[in-house]
């Protein structure tokens, strides 16, 4: 009993993150089918016990699949996602082909699960640092509105995929060695230039818009309007990439609309808050950290203070794994939305 379900991408830091999710989460499964591009297929992986081959994402490929986990790249989502949903999958789709299409809803569970009952196929999951942003704002939107959000991202190199991790831990090595490295894949693959990342900070995620914006701030700032129905929130974004594996860490600063909010009360809200873990105490030396976020679902708060200029100002540094709630696992929790609201 179960679904048929379908991986593409299967081999990518993220698909091997989905694998480990289904199977932790004891997901329902009566099929698996494990597909990528052609340069990782005939790849070899264990599920439940049991050897997959990863083969050739073809139209084809989908035939009786019902839910299909997309994070192979914006360009294979955009060619299969209309096949897999042609042939009656529900997809989810962990690029950023499809986010902002207005008929494709942009599901984070803890804030907008209602939203995937308007679903036409494709369901997307929204880019990592704005999952983690609007999972601990949420709670704060619903007791006191919001009216402006800025936020400062220190990114993890996974984020960028396993081909930055191998750049970064091998790039340390080289530096640590005194030998010579040349960077070939950070800040951005397809961009004219390459930086070191071990030992530095890159201001610079994805290319640069025409307003001066990376797509990754901007990604940040449309999808969380998107997501929280707030088209006028004022939201700005500063996205810079650390030498660090995985887990992405954000300084927020938030002004609620209400006027009087203390910090007990907002600590209050998100230690009841679904998917946040509170971390905050700094009498103890307590507060979030990307290293010992890793492999954890949760959303770690912490370092919430109150402005000392703006009454309605807060500040607060947020934590989450990019793989797992930033992706894999927001993901596999739409697919869970989906049994449950039944409609798969
Ligand atoms: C990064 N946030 O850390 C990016 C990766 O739109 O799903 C996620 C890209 C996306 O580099």
């Amino acid at each position: 009993r179960g679904y048929h379900v379908a991986v593409v991408g299967a081999t990518g830091a993220v698909g091997q993150q989905m694998l480990q999710t289904l199977e932790k989460r004891n997901f329902p499964i009566s099929k698996l089918t494990l597909l990528s591009s052609e340069r990782s297929a005939g790849t070899k992986i264990t599920f439940r016990n049991e050897e997959h081959i990863v083969q050739v994402a073809t139209p084809d490929s989908f035939e009786g699949v019902q839910i299909a986990l997309f994070s192979a790249g914006g360009n294979i989502s955009k060619l299969f996602a209309p096949e897999a949903v042609k042939r009656g999958a529900i997809v989810v789709d962990n690029t950023s082909a499809y986010r902002m299409d207005e008929n494709v809803p942009l599901v984070v569970p803890e804030v907008n699960e209602d939203a995937l009952k308007n679903h036409n196929g494709i369901i997307a999951n929204p880019n990592c640092s704005t999952i983690q942003m609007v999972v601990a704002l949420e709670p704060l939107r619903q007791a006191y509105g919001l009216n402006k959000v800025i936020v400062s991202t220190y990114q993890a190199v996974s984020g960028a995929g396993a081909a930055a991790i191998q750049e970064l831990n091998e790039q340390t090595k080289a530096i640590l060695n005194g030998d010579e490295y040349t960077p070939e894949i950070l800040p951005v693959k397809g961009d004219e230039k390459h930086y070191q990342i071990a030992f530095n900070a890159i201001p610079q995620i994805d290319k640069f818009e025409d307003n001066g914006f990376t797509f990754e701030e901007m990604k940040m700032i449309n999808e969380t309007k998107k997501i929280m129905e707030m088209p006028g929130l004022q939201v700005a974004a500063t996205c810079v990439r650390l030498p660090v594996e995985t887990g992405h860490s954000e300084s927020v600063y938030v002004e609620v609309d209400q006027q009087g909010v203390s910090v007990e009360q907002i600590k209050a809200l998100l230690k009841d808050a679904d998917g946040v873990t509170l971390q905050d105490d700094p009498s103890q030396q307590v507060y979030p950290m990307p290293a010992y976020s890793v492999g954890k679902n949760d959303v770690f708060v912490g370092r919430i203070r109150k402005d000392l200029d703006a009454d309605n100002g807060f500040h607060m540094w947020i934590v989450s794994d990019n793989l797992l709630k930033g992706a894999a696992w927001n993901s596999v929790q739409i697919a869970e939305s989906l049994v449950k609201l039944q409609l798969v």
